[in-house]
């Protein structure tokens, strides 16, 4: 049964261009910036440019409505024939906006069924929606998770925003985290595969991302993903305007390689923006562009 199940797995990531390091090459996706407001306030995140958990700061996605997002999907589908991924990932997010983004994937399976779905999360709301999650065949769901410790959360996030009340410090990130974790679960319950993306800053989670890693791979996550924090002052993240620095090429590849011995870690990501169109590695945006709506609400 086993052999069957790493079968059907195989099958499952072919074409997903994140989840497979093979597929990256032949298989393209694409985003959708259908998502702009956020529940939580990470330190990094400069809330005028992209999400910094699945995407790149520092850039402004073009804003779109569910109906100008599933044209534009179909517009790029009739030209990049390799589009086999639709993910939603910003520019805020996507479950912070849930009828946006459940709109948008709505309309995409109506109209271009062989199109995979994917959304990406910080997991606050996640437990809260995994039933429609389940109903609309989302076939891949990334959640951002920096750190299981509470302590170390209170220095990456300044608050998070929970039914209708905002928590502060450690007491926010426990929420965050006992949230994630029971999404994780339940996504492995669901049988969705999940990625987990860690955002790397040096001198607060790089020397706790070999816990998180055995943690979520506990809960049952799929892939690990590490990504860098980008620092640079001109992608105007706080930390970068700060101070903090992101890590080097050398300590990123140390953390996964530490890592890499309990699970399956990406390498190839390319941090991508929230209306990232083509291969991993070219952005064909501005290509596909519908409007000049770039903002953030
Ligand atoms: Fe997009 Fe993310 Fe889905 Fe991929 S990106 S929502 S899992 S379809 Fe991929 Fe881009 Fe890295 Fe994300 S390279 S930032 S991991
Ligand atoms: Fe910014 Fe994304 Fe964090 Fe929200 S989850 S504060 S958009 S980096």
């Amino acid at each position: 049964a086993s052999v069957e199940m790493e079968e059907s797995i195989k099958e499952r990531i072919a074409k997903h261009p994140c989840y497979s390091e093979e597929a990256h090459h032949h298989y393209a996706r694409m985003h959708v910036a259908v998502a702009p407001a956020c529940n939580i306030q990470c330190n990094y995140c400069n809330r005028k440019y992209d999400c910094a958990n699945e995407s790149r700061p520092g850039v402004v996605s073009e804003l779109l409505t569910p109906e100008e997002a599933a044209h534009k999907v179909l517009v790029v589908a009739s030209k990049i024939p390799q589009m086999t991924v639709l993910g939603i990932a910003g520019p805020g997010d996507p479950l912070a906006n849930p009828e946006k983004t459940f709109r948008t994937f709505e309309l995409i399976a109506d109209k271009a069924p062989d199109i995979k779905l994917c959304l990406s999360t910080n997991g606050l709301m996640l437990p809260e929606y995994i039933d429609r999650i389940k109903q609309l065949n989302i076939d891949h769901v990334t959640i951002t998770l920096n750190t299981v410790d509470p302590e170390i959360g209170a220095q990456i996030y300044s608050w998070v925003h929970y039914k209708r009340k905002r928590y502060k410090g450690v007491e926010g990130a426990k929420i965050l985290l006992e949230k994630q974790l029971e999404g994780l679960q339940a996504l492995k319950e669901a049988d969705i595969l999940c990625k987990v993306n860690s955002v790397m800053i040096p001198g607060i989670n790089d020397q706790h991302l070999v816990e998180v890693n055995k943690m979520i791979r506990q809960n049952g996550a799929f892939l690990h993903n590490i990504m860098p924090l980008i620092s640079a002052p001109e992608h105007g993240t706080h930390f970068g305007l700060t101070g903090q620095r992101g890590p080097t090429s050398t300590e990123l590849k140390t953390v996964q390689d530490n890592c890499s011995g309990n699970m399956k870690m990406m390498r190839h990501c390319r941090q991508c923006r929230a209306d990232a169109v083509g291969l991993l590695g070219e952005d064909r945006s501005q290509e596909f562009t519908l409007s000049r709506k770039y903002y953030k609400g």
